[in-house]
């Protein structure tokens, strides 16, 4: 068994490009009817804040219209975005969450 020559050896180094997913953000919108601790309650099981974070993400929300729960890749903000609505809904609640692409 011979190798060929060094000469006649070719090597292809290929870089993978491994680019960072775009983020997209869950917003939560306000509304007059869901309790505001339902929202702190979301906030704390579904986005992980703590109770104080989550007081102060709902009451932005309850005063400007809308603010960012949670930043994640697309299927994961989705997700947030379908199992909190759901839950919402169960509860009977009006919550709107939406998610959108950073940038
Ligand atoms: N505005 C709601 C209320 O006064 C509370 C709320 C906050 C709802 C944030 C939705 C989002 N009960």
């Amino acid at each position: 068994m011979t190798r060929p020559d060094t000469a006649s050896r070719t090597q292809t180094l290929e870089r993978t490009r491994t680019e960072r997913p775009r983020l997209w953000r869950v917003l939560l919108l306000n509304d007059d009817y869901t309790p505001m601790e339902f929202v702190v309650e979301v906030l704390m099981g579904h986005f992980h804040k703590s109770e104080a974070e989550a007081q102060v993400i709902m009451l932005a929300v309850h005063h400007k219209g809308q603010g960012v729960a949670g930043v994640y890749t697309r299927d994961i903000a989705e997700t947030k975005v379908a199992q909190v609505t759901a839950e919402a809904r169960a509860g009977g609640f009006p919550l709107r969450l939406v998610a959108e692409p950073e940038d």
